[in-house]
């Protein structure tokens, strides 16, 4: 298998930090993006330890500027990406529309909608001059779907959708691919952030089911990553079994 240099943000959590251990393992160079640095050179180490070359770049999607500068570092330091897993994300609230706290609406649109392409079109820069590259945005169920309290979250997702087929129909010229995964319900700290940390909430999302790990999401990853440079997978949707929508649950398990 060859070796690349791979970007993931979000990677101080969940399916980050899960696809940064994942890629580890197989020896790939990586460049860690998120906010908390501690918890970030945490799985840094890890990853380290597992023999891959792990470099950290601290940074807020949200803020256009700190892309630019961290990303050029991160090229600087290790060369052009191969791939770029755009994951950092998170859902606040679960508010009827007329109860929805807008400074929510504006983190989400922030740093699902705008941060993802600050990101991608960062990458993306670097891809078009080599002539090759592969970005994997991460979608959601809630971007096939819209689910009660969930209209800005899942407007963020439908917006990925959308962005990641611009994507691919812009950039396939050049060799690029341009995936998307799209995950159900999995268990990380994404309830805990939209709850805003209320634990027992984040908890009663995953009652009586067998959620998603953030594992499984970052076996899809490895596979979509790992397919031979003439297949370029579109989507993945995958759900926990109990799940057959958005709010249809078996919650028996
Ligand atoms: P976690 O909350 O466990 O992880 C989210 C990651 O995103 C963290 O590493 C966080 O790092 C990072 N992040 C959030 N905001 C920013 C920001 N402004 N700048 C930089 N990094 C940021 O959630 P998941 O791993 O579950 O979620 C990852 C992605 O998957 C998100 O896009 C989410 O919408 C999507 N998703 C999640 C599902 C689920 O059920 N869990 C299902 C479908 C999709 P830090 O706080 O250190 O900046
Ligand atoms: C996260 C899955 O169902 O909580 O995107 O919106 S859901």
């Amino acid at each position: 298998m060859s070796k690349k240099i791979v970007w993931i943000t979000g990677a101080s959590a969940g399916f980050g930090a899960a696809t940064a251990l994942r890629m580890a393992k197989e020896g790939h160079t990586l460049a860690l993006f998120a906010r908390r640095r501690e918890k970030l050179e945490l799985v840094a180490q890890q990853c380290e330890a597992l023999g891959s070359k792990t470099e950290v770049f601290i940074l807020d999607v949200r803020n256009a500027d700190e892309v630019s500068k961290q990303t050029k570092n991160a090229f600087e330091s290790l060369g052009t990406p191969d791939v770029l897993v755009n994951n950092a994300g998170l859902a606040l609230g679960l508010d009827r529309f007329d109860q929805a706290n807008p400074e929510h609406w504006n983190q989400m649109i922030d740093t699902n909608i705008k941060g993802l392409l600050y990101m991608g079109k960062a990458a993306a820069d670097y891809m078009v001059k080599a002539g090759r590259g592969h970005i994997v945005n991460i979608g959601s169920l809630a971007g096939k779907e819209v689910y009660p309290g969930g209209h800005v979250y899942c407007a963020t997702k439908h917006a990925v959708e959308a962005i990641t087929k611009g994507m691919r129909q812009d950039l396939f010229k050049f060799g690029i691919r341009v995936s998307q995964i799209s995950p159900g319900l999995a268990e990380t700290e994404f309830s805990i952030v939209r709850f805003e940390g209320n634990i027992d909430r984040a908890k009663a999302v995953y009652h009586g089911i067998q959620p998603l790990t953030a594992e499984d999401i970052a076996e899809c990853i490895a596979f979509v990553i790992h397919q031979p440079p003439h297949v370029c997978i579109h989507d993945i949707v995958l759900t926990p079994t109990a799940q057959a929508t958005s709010t249809l649950i078996n919650r028996s398990q």
